[in-house]
């Protein structure tokens, strides 16, 4: 049974090509600085926007058309729903994918009845990755759709609230080692606040930092051993997201004990929401040792909202590369495509233009910054202008032997600072240019 008839399996043709259901870019084993292309971007499709995603919008309600979904909520249309999944993931050359627990299976009447759906769930999602050697990056869990969460879940006012989040991240954490996910992510959700009139923070604080010790805790007690990572987001849904950032998703991580079990993924949206570039958050975390995986997509520049799209821009996904390769690499982590196809691209087959194009530019992205890497340009003239700090008084601050004092000595005998040079940033965005 095939749902695509008319897709073949995605193959690299070349930048010549002119094949629309066609990689120019990804070729999954060609080698760049040592390693495969397929080892250094471990694409990964979300079952979220690509499964369930059905186009609607705060205006109007979905427009895809999606023949294999009879749109209820049964266990047996979600079986279903994975067969079709796989045939994308497949036909793309995916190795990877990454769900919420309600993506791929349905909430029950009661909790009880929840986890025997996702039983049955993961069973079939455990035959069908075993048969097609697709892997799963992560598993997270879905505490922000359903009303129970309105306050969040482990920053809810309400304890019990607290508890039902535990219980199901306790069984999300156990279907993604099921599964052999390599990760399991918090994305904060509606973990914030809207009003400070209302809101503990301290607390809910304490509550997120004690919800994550206990995700930890018992992650060591089942031998779960894959990455713990936190997703950073400002402003959506609430008006102020604990997780807002890296930097203060790190923060929060070293005041609670908890930087040695968390890493983060980074999406590309969220960091120009919070009003940074994601090579700015990638080179944030990535010096912190926290660089865990990425949501590869981006935004709208005339729309302020989180809008998922795929990304397309050499520019983007160049510095994305280059601040991936800069820290070592992805490690366990994937190119996850948190994007979804727009409301007016309403047909099956646009999910697989999407992914092409974005598999496409991250790898172009990738080829770029391994040959800007390679002529060292760039990263010369940054060892350049720091040179003042490689001898001399620089070396001597560095290394911690002088104070206030001596740097007052020192300045005093000298006279004045020695004079500065150009930062020459023009010169270096010409410079990436002779690359794209
Ligand atoms: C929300 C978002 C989530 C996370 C997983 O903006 O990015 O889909 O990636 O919960
Ligand atoms: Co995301």
């Amino acid at each position: 049974m095939t749902y695509f008839p008319g897709v073949p399996k995605i193959q690299y043709e070349g930048p010549k090509s002119r094949n629309p259901l066609a990689f120019r870019w990804y070729n999954p084993d060609e080698m760049i600085e040592g390693k495969s292309m397929k080892d250094h971007l471990r694409f990964s499709i979300v079952y979220w926007h690509t499964m369930r995603g059905t186009g609607s919008d705060p205006f109007g309600p979905g427009t895809a058309i999606r023949p294999w979904d009879d749109g209820s909520n049964s266990v047996d249309n979600a079986l279903k729903r994975i067969e079709v999944a796989f045939e994308i993931f497949e036909k793309l050359q995916a190795p990877f994918y990454a769900w919420h627990d309600r993506d791929v299976s349905p909430e029950g009447s009661s909790l009880k009845e929840t986890n025997a759906n996702f039983d049955r769930i993961a069973k079939s999602l455990g035959e069908h990755q075993q048969k097609s050697g697709v892997k799963l990056l992560w598993g997270t869990a879905n505490m922000f759709s359903h009303p129970r969460f309105m306050h969040g879940a482990s920053t809810s006012c309400n304890a019990d609230v607290f508890a039902f989040g535990a219980a199901q991240v306790k069984k999300a954490i156990e279907v993604t080692k099921q599964l052999g996910g390599e990760n399991y992510v918090f994305w904060g959700g509606r973990e914030g606040y809207q009003s400070l009139y209302n809101t503990d923070m301290k607390r809910e604080l304490d509550h997120l930092a004690r919800f994550f010790h206990m995700a930890v805790d018992y992650a060591k007690k089942i031998g779960f051993t894959g990455q713990f990572l936190i997703e950073p987001k400002p402003k959506e849904p609430t008006k102020h997201q604990y997780d807002s950032d890296a930097a203060a998703c790190i923060n929060f991580l070293r005041a609670y004990d908890l930087l040695p079990y968390f890493k983060l993924n980074l999406e590309t949206n969220h960091a120009t929401l919070a009003g940074h570039t994601m090579m700015h958050e990638l080179d944030y975390a990535g010096h912190q040792g926290a660089l865990g995986s990425i949501d590869a997509n981006t935004g709208d520049l005339l729309l302020g909202w989180d809008t998922d799209q795929f990304p397309t821009d050499f520019y983007l996904t160049t510095q994305c590369m280059l601040a991936i390769l800069k820290h070592g690499g992805i490690g366990k982590g994937g190119v996850n495509f948190d994007a979804k196809v727009r409301r007016e691209s309403f047909e099956p087959i646009d999910l697989f233009h999407a992914h092409i194009g974005g598999m496409d530019a991250f790898a172009r992205g990738l080829k770029i910054a391994a040959e800007i890497r390679k002529d060292g340009v760039v990263s010369d003239f940054i060892k350049q202008r720091y040179r003042s700090w490689d001898s001399g008084i620089g070396a001597s601050i560095e290394s911690g032997n002088e104070s206030f004092e001596s740097l007052e000595k020192y300045m005093l005998e000298k006279g004045d600072s020695a004079p500065n040079e150009s930062g020459r940033q023009e010169m270096l965005e010409n410079i990436i240019n002779w690359y794209l």
